[in-house]
């Protein structure tokens, strides 16, 4: 997977492949990360990247001649690729979009800073527009390396057997089951028996049927994309009576 960044921040986006399971990705030579500075790419004495909006107000944009040729270098180099701005503006980001870029095999994320890019660039230049939600942040950059961490956990051979299983889960469209550790008893809490008795097969029935009930406690739309086959819906039956049941008491 190659992914081409286009920011005025190298050296923070740069950090998403110190550590984790971004870092051993790269270091497996499973995902390329490429950054591009617009600075770079300016033509004045000062490197100038910003620029004034036109009918005034607050701010600066991003100044389109050196975001421009940027764009055209980096595309020089990944020609295939879509070209994706992170705003706020964009499209509610899902994890099967990730999956489908993640297929496409490269994408160049553009990161905005001050108050954003002149339009005409985003209408000649940008293929999508990704939010992560609705909130404003300082720059794309924290955005495109959220999108760095989660593409690369889809790559074939990133994660290790435990945590792709975990992985399974919300790429099933459910969200994760509960977790325990030590101590068995915590404040007066046990950790639940079925997870103690060793039963691997009632132990994976157990987390199926919480990540089912959870989601449809607290995400119960995720369940409308879903189709549940006949135990799955056996399960997350059961979960609700007991919910109901506990919920009367
Ligand atoms: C700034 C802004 C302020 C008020 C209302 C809407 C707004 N949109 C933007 C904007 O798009 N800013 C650009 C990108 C440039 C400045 C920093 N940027 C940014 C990206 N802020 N927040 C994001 C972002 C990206 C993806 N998902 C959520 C937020």
């Amino acid at each position: 997977m190659r992914i081409d960044v286009i920011t005025l921040f190298p050296e923070l986006v740069e950090q998403v492949i110190a550590y984790g399971v971004v870092g051993r990705a790269a270091e497996q030579n499973l995902l390329e990360l490429h950054c591009w500075n617009p600075r770079d790419f300016t033509r004045d004495r000062h490197r100038t990247v910003d620029d004034r909006p036109y009918g005034g107000g607050p701010g600066m944009l991003m100044k389109v001649q050196p975001l421009e040729h940027a764009i055209a270098a980096v595309r020089q180099q990944n020609p295939g690729a879509s070209l994706v701005y992170l705003s706020p503006q964009g499209q509610l980001l899902k994890q099967q979009k990730l999956e489908r870029q993640v297929a496409s095999g490269s994408v160049i994320f553009l990161c905005g800073r001050y108050e954003g890019i002149d339009e005409r660039l985003i209408q000649r230049e940008v293929d999508e527009e990704w939010s992560l939600g609705d909130y404003v942040i300082s720059g794309g950059e924290l955005a495109a390396m959220v999108c760095i961490d989660a593409m690369t956990r889809l790559i074939p051979g990133a994660l290790g057997h435990d945590e792709s299983a975990q992985q399974d889960s919300f790429s099933a469209g459910l969200l994760d089951c509960p977790h325990y550790t030590r101590p068995e008893e915590y404040r007066g809490d046990r950790v639940p028996e079925v997870l103690m008795n060793g039963n691997h097969r009632d132990i994976e029935t157990w987390r199926e049927q919480q990540a089912l009930g959870r989601t449809w406690q607290r995400r119960p739309e995720l369940l409308d994309n879903i189709r549940l086959d006949a135990r799955q819906q056996a399960l997350l039956d059961e979960y609700i009576a007991e919910f109901e049941k506990t919920r009367k008491r």
